[in-house]
């Protein structure tokens, strides 16, 4: 038993004495390049359980990271798939720790391989009574490597604003669980959060609203490099999404020239005069801003709109990023304009009408004209998978039925969080558990999609119609953002509920350092 999560490939028990941590032991490592690792390990070892190491260059200290050329072991992992959300082929995150012999010591062959181990020793140390006086480590051997190379949470930061202090807090969660993609949902119809410098209105109007009275909000310039470097610091890319062309309500509502005439839909249509213009120009300040491979441009639940003018607008809408020097990530729907790159797939639900009734029966007012269109969209669903393989996509998992962390959960938790439970989460879902989000295999999510090659990654969400408040997100996204992770990094293989369950109680004492209000299920004994 360890307290890993998400659970390494490879985990040996070598025996012999623990290996003690006390105040004033230096993290030495072998290349300059790894100082700022050291430096931040260090922070976080103090924050998690108040023991006060140093870092410096010397060698032999107590823990010793390198860079290496080659691990013999590494040869024996399984092979990452997907793609990197900095571009191309899955970079190598892999890496060895060793805790035993009285030592620490932490090899990779880059610096991702290296903050990947310290993330497992951050998680071995953080479980451990208060360390101020020194900690105990039970002597283990590790050998890892992610089975994804895109691991993700996308996050609505438009329904409820979330001030960057606060998306700093979810950067350090996904750091914590292995995950490396921010996917920042920017705008939607209840609001526009980047400030764009060709088109001031987009903030100044869109940026004062969110959903019903919330306050808004937006990121300038500035907050959106300095979140991007803070999430590059910890190894996470952030992707940031335009949602076009549905979802639009709130650009147009800044450019009304842009609203189609007598149109009631909230889609900007590229028949009007100006449109392609627009996007190309905010497109371009986007890329300018994100030194990120990848760009994504919506696509969803574009309703009431004429299948043509939908594919006209996607096919130019990824023309212009292939342009910018970027490639295109969308949401499922834009497979049926054929496109390619990386295609989102979320809608694994019950796609048909069975879903809109539940949504009459929530309460959730569907305007009666809105109904046909929406059941055409509904009804191709099954077929997108396919269609985005035959582009030559791959494809991104974010099955809304297991990891969209909107869906109520469905067990009982502690008796003071009920009230929150019945009020969090979209009802019009089935709902999930805190080990439905962890135990599914992506291979089996849908018939089309059988090869690894074919899959891009996992991306949880985050959507936050149902979210007030910072803590009704951290009451949403763990411990169900945990199991996202085990099962975008974590082998494939059976899935064993009680090690997961232990390994989940053991990250209780972080979350409580943290300040960060998880759900506390009534399956879980935590700890
Ligand atoms: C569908 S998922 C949406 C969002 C909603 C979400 C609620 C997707 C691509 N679009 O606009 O917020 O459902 O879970």
């Amino acid at each position: 038993m360890h307290s890993i999560i998400p659970a390494p490939a490879r985990v040996d028990r070598p025996g012999g004495n623990p290996v003690e941590l006390r105040a004033g032991d230096v993290v030495t490592w072998s290349d300059s390049a790894l100082e700022p690792l050291a430096d931040r390990f260090v922070r976080d070892v103090d924050r998690v359980c108040g023991l006060r190491l140093g870092a410096g260059p010397a060698a032999a200290g107590v823990i010793d990271v390198a860079l290496v050329e080659r691990v013999p072991e590494f040869d024996s992992l399984p092979r990452t798939h997907g793609v990197s959300p900095t571009g191309g082929d899955p970079i190598d995150e892999r890496y060895h720790l060793s805790v035993r012999d009285g030592r620490i010591r932490i090899a990779g062959t880059r610096s991702e391989g290296v903050h990947r181990a310290l993330t497992s020793l951050i998680q071995l140390i953080g479980v451990l009574p208060d360390g101020a006086g020194g900690v105990q480590l039970t002597p283990i051997e590790i050998h890892d490597a992610p089975r994804y190379a895109w691991r993700g949470l996308s996050l609505d930061v438009v329904r409820r604003f979330m001030p960057a202090a606060e998306v700093r807090q979810v950067v350090d969660q996904l750091a914590r669980f292995k995950m490396n993609v921010l996917h920042l949902h920017l705008t939607d119809s209840q609001g526009w959060r980047l400030e764009i410098g060709q088109r001031p209105r987009l903030t100044e109007v869109g940026g004062a609203t969110a959903m019903g009275d919330r306050p808004g909000g937006f990121y300038t310039r500035q907050d959106y490099r300095d979140l991007v470097e803070y999430a590059a610091d910890r190894f996470v890319t952030v992707v940031p999404e335009i949602d076009l062309p549905g979802h639009s309500a709130a650009a147009l509502a800044a450019y009304p020239e842009l609203r189609p005439a007598g149109a009631t839909s909230e889609a900007l249509d590229p028949a009007v005069p100006g449109t392609m213009d627009f996007v190309r120009e905010v497109l371009t300040e986007v890329a300018a801003l994100t030194p990120g491979a990848y760009l994504h441009v919506g696509g969803d639940e574009v309703f009431g709109m004429d299948d043509d003018a939908y594919r006209r607008f996607v096919t130019e809408t990824h023309a212009i990023v292939h342009e910018l020097g970027k490639r295109p990530v969308s949401w499922q729907e834009s497979a049926r304009a054929g496109a390619a790159s990386v295609s989102q797939y979320w809608m694994d639900g019950p796609a048909d009408v069975s879903m809109l009734e539940n949504a009459a029966a929530h309460g959730i007012d569907i305007p009666a004209e809105m109904l046909p269109s929406i059941e055409h969209s509904l009804r191709q669903a099954r077929g997108d998978a396919a269609l985005a393989l035959a582009a030559g996509a791959t494809i991104l998992l974010s099955p809304s039925t297991l990891i969209y962390l909107d869906n109520p959960y469905t067990e009982a938790g502690a008796p003071e969080q009920e009230e929150r439970r019945a009020r969090l989460g979209l009802p019009l879902y089935q709902g999930t558990t805190v080990e439905s989000a962890a135990d599914w295999e992506p291979l089996d999510v849908h018939n089309d999609i059988d090869a690894e090659e074919q899959i891009a990654g996992i991306e949880a969400a985050l959507w936050c119609e149902t979210v007030d408040r910072f803590e009704d997100a951290q009451f949403l996204m763990q411990p169900r953002l945990a199991g996202a992770a085990e099962r975008a990094w974590s082998p494939a293989g059976p899935f064993d509920w009680t090690d997961y369950a232990a390994r989940l109680a053991a990250q209780a004492p972080l979350w409580r350092r943290d300040g960060w209000d998880f759900f506390r299920s009534g399956a879980v004994d935590w700890a």
